[in-house]
């Protein structure tokens, strides 16, 4: 397959690095991503599709949509595609340039049923506009810890009263035992998706120190503090879970 395609098999860490380095949202991850995502996150491609399904009862008409992390656009590709007969302007915030190189050139064919514009940005810097849906898909994760709070703080103010933040997360579960057993099982998950315990190790090297993993309470705690008067989680595969948080 070609590289100019999104199906591009990850194999970044499938030799013996002498180094592992920290892991960057570069062009060669942006080139393997997909695959990368969908071995990767159990259930990603239906929690995807499903949030498609969520912005139908949230997104009101003539409003801004946010993805905030977007990578290549899947969840945006998804709420396009769900919502048809609905004026809104899609709005997809990335700090990858890659990432946005890439997402228009996977998406150069598709025709858009509603406005779409991407934007290189740090999404703690991003300024929201009012909106009635902000999704983001596993990206908060990538946060310094001391930030995630504040940039809750700002979603929730930009949201409309009744508009819907859709955050997916991996989450450390609040027993140690309990934990344990479900990051064995993720494991199992990523081998059984062909990836190598040498790949698995070397990424878990790469990824750690950027990626601090939250636990179920301190996300939930979190999201009510900052104001949401509903939070449930709706969706869970693993240790990935997805939150719809309600102003
Ligand atoms: C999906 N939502 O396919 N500002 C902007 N972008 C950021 C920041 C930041 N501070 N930190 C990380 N990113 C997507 C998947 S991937 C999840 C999201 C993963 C971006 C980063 O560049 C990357 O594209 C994305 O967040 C995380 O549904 O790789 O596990």
């Amino acid at each position: 397959m070609s590289d100019n395609q999104p199906l591009s098999a990850d194999s970044i860490y499938a030799q013996k690095l002498t180094k592992v380095d920290d892991f960057r949202f570069d062009s060669g991850v942006a080139n393997v991503f997909t695959d990368m995502i969908n071995r990767s996150i159990p259930s990603y491609a239906e929690l995807v599709k499903y949030i498609g399904l969520l912005a139908q009862r949230y997104v009101t008409e003539k409003s801004v949509v946010y993805d905030l992390g977007c990578s290549l656009g899947a969840v945006s590709l998804s709420i396009d595609q769900s919502l048809k007969n609905r004026d809104c302007t899609l709005i997809g915030v990335d700090y990858s340039q890659a990432m946005i190189e890439r997402l228009s050139l996977v998406t150069q064919e598709y025709q858009w049923l509603h406005q779409f514009n991407s934007h290189v940005a740090d999404i703690r810097e991003f300024e929201l506009q009012a909106n009635s849906f902000t999704v983001m898909n596993f990206v908060l994760q990538f946060l310094p810890q001391e930030d995630r709070e504040q940039m809750l703080q700002k979603v929730y103010s930009a949201l409309n009263q009744g508009g819907a933040l859709v955050l997916s997360e991996k989450i450390k579960l609040d027993n140690s035992q309990d934990d344990e057993l479900i990051f064995d099982l993720h494991h199992d998950f990523k081998r059984s998706q062909g990836y190598s315990d040498l790949e698995i190790s070397q990424k878990r090297d790469a990824i750690e120190d950027m990626m601090k993993i939250d636990s179920e309470s301190t996300q939930l705690e979190r999201l009510k503090s900052v104001g949401f008067s509903k939070v449930i989680k709706w969706h869970q595969a693993y240790n990935f879970v997805s939150y719809l948080a309600v102003k």
